[in-house]
């Protein structure tokens, strides 16, 4: 597709929705909008209520909301059923033979599965795990490739009222490990195998190695995918087309209290072990459902695509949930971007006829870099909404994306939002917000937004402070699973009663929120959410290592590379084999995308002279070969030099 409209785009241009689009938006004036948020923040009661009311409620609510802070109980008294609001409720509106995943696997098979289509097989499963013992709020561990059946399990643990808890297919047994012990599954879903990139990851051998000495987990479902070896435990393991034909394929949906939980979904923080962020019922339908209508804008007869993996909560929240909540027919597909080339995503595009498309910062500079032609033998003038999330995008790749994949034409939202919040928080409305690239502009209804400074004071027009919320919204998280004091001290400690995201963000003179980056120990990886501290806990688990100190360093695709410092054993020799042999340990401790970009052996590491290791020097020695600050805070200040040189070569 040739782009005639291309225009130049830099971190000033200011883009408005063009009248087509904004006629048929859901809000299409900034006048509606901000008389819509301050309804919302002023009586959140009424303005929720509204919107709920366009879902599915066995009972309805007493009391929107009840808000105790920092706990938050959404649509109190009510009874309802997710699944229920993702599948049948479309069965029951005659749209049973319309199309809910297109899915295409990365060797190129194909399969349709229709709402009607997808409650049978929901209910089957769920007629399994009910066959198995589990219960509503037993936890289910889900270890899948992106095909149907991740989507299906899910919901069928949402039927019953059991807690999922996803494990990306890129984590190691190690996480698992952690996972399944932190939750206590009783039952885990996964499969023979998964393709990347024409190879299988063994996802059945890894789940075997993590169920190791485990005595929560009764039984586990394997879906056949790859049909690679695997090893079934006779009374433990079961496959799933053996056990879902044993069962009907009806399942009468219960109601369950708005805040019954959904599920738990681990992310990294700044220290420890990564942390279940719990999310429940009624407020994360609304609130996943409410974006998908005013973010995405999507209609009845969009073909949206989110290229998220359900192991992430982009996953969740904008590939199982919301847009089955939304009724739309999506598109899932399996594998790698590059495979077998880079235009894979546009051949999709293509093919499906995609006309809303969510995906990453990352991806688009990766694509940037594998050239256009792999764009160009594609007619993409079906697409006319596009969405980032995960990480700020930089005014180059948004032109490229605006342009080359928009066509000049489709409005870019980008997404500002976390696992924590359920649901995304700042965006542009389609239909009325000027874009810019860089800025994930406005908060969304019922999101009170603001950047303050250390004393809780609001800071100034382009100062830089804490991004918090100061009100409860409905998709937010209500816990960390099984730690109220971590859920406290983490996310309310900072001012009485608001919430604060961990990261940095300004705003500008006219209201548009910039995200700066994340405050904590924190890196973002292609997108991804990794703790230093969980990188450096397991380096330090390896037997040559006395101490490693882990930062990230500016990359141009994946946004930050992991940089490690490891200070060695006494008498164990620097060697580049160790350097292999660290960077494989630690893709088997956590998984393949914490794989550190480079080890650098150091006599010692900066520390404060209470001990503190300043990972902020050498934040600045790996992006700029330098240390500007003051350094004679420093216990021993000889380390800097040695650690330049062992950076330098
Ligand atoms: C949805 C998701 C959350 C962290 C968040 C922030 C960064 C996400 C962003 C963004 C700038 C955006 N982040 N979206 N930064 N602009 N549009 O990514 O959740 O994996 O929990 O990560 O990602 O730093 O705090 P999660």
């Amino acid at each position: 597709m040739s782009t005639n409209n291309t225009l130049v785009i830099d971190e000033n241009t200011v883009i408005h929705p063009s009248k087509e689009f904004s006629a048929k938006a859901r809000v299409s004036s900034m006048e509606q909008y901000e008389s819509m948020h301050k309804q919302s923040i002023e009586d959140p009661d009424t303005f929720w209520a509204n919107e709920a009311s366009d879902l599915k409620w066995q009972k309805k609510w007493d009391k929107v909301l009840d808000w105790k802070a920092p706990y938050a109980e959404w649509f109190q008294g009510a009874k309802l059923n997710v699944c229920e609001n993702a599948v049948d409720r479309h069965v029951e509106a005659g749209r049973g033979n319309k199309a809910a995943i297109i899915w295409e696997g990365e060797p190129g098979d194909k399969r349709t599965v229709t709402y009607q289509q997808l409650q049978h097989e929901v209910c089957r499963m769920a007629n399994v795990l009910i066959a198995k013992g589990v219960k509503s709020e037993d936890r289910v561990l889900i270890y899948m490739p992106m095909v149907p059946e991740a989507t299906i399990a899910m919901l069928a643990c949402a039927r019953l009222g059991a807690v999922h808890s996803i494990v990306f297919g890129g984590f190691s047994s190690e996480s698992i490990k952690d996972r399944l012990e932190d939750s206590k599954a009783v039952a885990v879903i996964t499969s023979d195998g998964s393709w990347r990139r024409a190879g299988v990851v063994p996802l059945k051998d890894n789940m075997d190695e993590a169920l190791q000495n485990n005595d929560t987990v009764k039984s586990v479902i394997v879906l056949k995918r790859c049909e690679n070896q695997i090893n079934m435990t006779e009374g433990r393991d079961f496959w799933w087309h053996e056990e879902t034909a044993k069962v009907t394929a009806t399942h009468k949906p219960e109601g369950f209290s708005s805040e019954h939980p959904l599920f738990i979904l681990y992310t990294s923080g700044s220290t420890g072990k990564p942390k279940g962020i719990l999310h429940t019922s009624g407020g994360y339908m609304v609130g996943t459902y409410t974006t998908c209508k005013y973010i995405f804008d999507m209609k009845e007869d969009d073909v949206y695509w989110c290229t998220a993996d359900v192991g992430w909560i982009t996953g969740h929240s904008y590939i199982t949930y919301g847009p089955l909540f939304a009724g739309v027919t999506q598109v899932m597909y399996e594998g790698g971007p590059n495979f077998p080339d880079w235009g894979r995503f546009w051949s999709i595009i293509e093919e499906y006829g995609v006309t809303i498309f969510y995906t990453a910062p990352t991806a688009i500079r990766a694509f940037i870099k594998a050239g256009d032609e792999f764009v160009d033998k594609y007619d993409l003038s079906s697409l006319r909404l596009l969405g980032t999330v995960g990480e700020p995008i930089n005014p180059a790749a948004w032109e490229w994306y605006y342009n080359k994949i928009g066509g000049g034409r489709c409005p870019i939202v980008d997404t500002w939002w976390q696992t924590e919040t359920g649901a995304a928080m700042i965006s542009p409305l389609p239909g009325c917000t000027p874009i810019k690239p860089g800025t994930a502009t406005r908060p969304f209804f019922g999101v009170d937004a603001a950047i303050l400074d250390e004393d809780g004071k609001e800071c100034e027009v382009d100062q830089p402070g804490r991004l918090v919320i100061r009100k409860p919204w409905p998709s937010m998280l209500r816990s960390v699973y099984g730690d109220k004091q971590r859920y406290e001290d983490t996310y309310w400690s900072d001012y009485d009663g608001i919430y604060t995201a961990g990261d940095g963000a300004r705003k500008d003179k006219d209201g548009n929120i910039y995200i700066i980056g994340r405050l904590d120990d924190v890196l973002n990886v292609s997108g991804h959410r990794l703790g230093t501290a969980e990188i450096e806990s397991a380096l330090v688990a390896h037997n040559s290592v006395a101490e490693a100190a882990v930062v990230g360093k500016p990359h141009e695709i994946k946004g930050q590379a992991v940089v490690c410092f490891v200070t060695l054993k006494t008498g164990i020799t620097e060697t580049d084999e160790l350097k292999v042999e660290l960077r494989n340990h630690v893709g088997k401790v956590i998984g393949a995308i914490a794989k550190p970009d480079a080890i650098h052996f150091a006599p010692g590491l900066p520390k404060t002279r209470s001990g503190k290791i300043m990972r902020r020097l050498l934040k600045e020695l790996v992006a700029t070969g330098k240390v500007t600050g003051n350094i004679t805070t420093l216990e021993d200040s000889t380390v800097i030099a040695a650690i330049q040189k062992s950076i330098t070569g």
